[in-house]
């Protein structure tokens, strides 16, 4: 029996289009900049992100890293969110390899960062302190629920960035997730921001690659880097080929996958001893947790899902992250409904 993986995003499989994509695509020397598929790919997500040029990367997180370093130097600072991917999720990159110190302000449960906590963070007058350069938002922001962050809260937050002199980084691992469940084009929500990162190998489906946007400058400077970090990849192109498939095919169709995160939350919300910890979700996540006093840990609760053939990610004591995506059916949804009444 097939096992409904609610992991992540991140374990989808490329579908067959890609492979066929992948199997033909015209390859060359992406150091030298001679990769075709790949110039195609940055072209076509620079595009889509409002932005002159696009950097591919392996990862969102090199993507994440080579924006930080990019904007900052050593014993400069990044302001985030305490619940941002960056902050948590990234091996503490920025401080190992760039000297970027991480300065976290709180998360709402919006997702956003207020601004005047922004604006309160700002630090370098003083010969004390470390030099602000960087303000990091995160849309869709995961942990806060896989939560979205409006066009016009990111043009505030940039408005405020810009005019104290810093830059703006959006993380938008999920920023398709953010423009399909607002009914807005991407290059709104990453509009305000100088850099962006998104990911073609979460609910797009592409196996491997996220795209780096920004000036045609800030994205020179950014190749570099990507080299020193030893993202500099050569026949890519075969990877990046499911990139484009994943933006040409892979986009409106999110919409379907926060659909079934939403028939999933309400047929969680009636089992016994389970909690809906955000409420009902705004995209592709669903995070539960169990009520106060159940009698098994979250650990047991996984691994007897785990027996069911359902797999879902433990995101603290007692608590679950239930990520839907394109292989994610109607059917995966009611198999996982089920295994939790049976176990909780
Ligand atoms: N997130 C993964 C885990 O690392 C937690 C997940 O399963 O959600 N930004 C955001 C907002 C992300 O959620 C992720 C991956 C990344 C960046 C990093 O992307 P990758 O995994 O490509 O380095």
């Amino acid at each position: 029996m097939d096992i409904v993986d609610l992991r992540s995003d991140t374990v989808t499989h490329p579908t067959p289009a890609m492979r066929e994509a992948m199997a033909k695509a015209e390859v060359g020397d992406d150091v030298f900049g001679e990769d075709p598929t790949i110039n195609r790919l940055q072209e076509m997500a620079a595009g889509r992100m409002g932005k002159e040029a696009g950097l591919f990367v392996p990862s969102g997180t090199m993507g994440n890293l080579a924006a930080v370093l990019t904007h900052c130097g050593r014993g400069d600072e990044a302001i985030m969110g305490h619940l941002g991917h960056t902050f948590l999720f990234e091996a503490g990159g920025m401080s190992a390899l760039g000297g970027v110190f991480a300065h976290t302000i709180p998360n709402q449960p919006d997702g956003s960062l207020k601004l005047d906590d922004i604006g309160a963070g700002i630090r370098g007058s003083d010969v004390h302190e470390p030099m602000t350069r960087l303000v990091i938002l995160e849309n869709t922001q995961n942990r806060c629920g896989g939560v979205v962050l409006s066009a016009d809260y990111t043009r505030q937050a940039g408005a405020l960035a810009h005019e104290k002199g810093l830059k703006l980084h959006l993380d938008g691992a999920r920023i398709f997730n953010a423009a399909v469940a607002q009914g807005v084009k991407a290059g709104e929500l990453a509009g305000p921001a100088d850099s962006v990162t998104f990911c073609l190998s979460k609910g797009l489906c592409a196996p491997v690659g996220s795209v780096l946007c920004g000036t045609k400058e800030f994205i020179e400077k950014a190749r570099r880097i990507r080299k020193q970090l030893g993202g500099g990849m050569r026949q890519a192109g075969i990877l990046a080929a499911a990139g484009i498939v994943a933006l040409e095919q892979m986009v409106d169709r999110l919409a379907e996958d926060h659909h079934r995160a939403g028939l999933l939350a309400e047929k969680l919300s009636t089992v016994k001893g389970l909690e809906l910890t955000f409420g009902m979700p705004q995209t592709n996540m669903v995070f539960m947790n169990l009520a106060a006093g159940h009698p098994k840990s979250a650990e047991q609760v996984e691994a007897e899902l785990a027996r069911e053939n359902v797999r879902v990610e433990i995101t603290g004591p007692g608590a679950f992250r239930l990520v839907t995506h394109y292989w994610i059916s109607d059917e995966g949804v009611e198999r996982a409904a089920q295994a939790f009444k049976k176990v909780v």
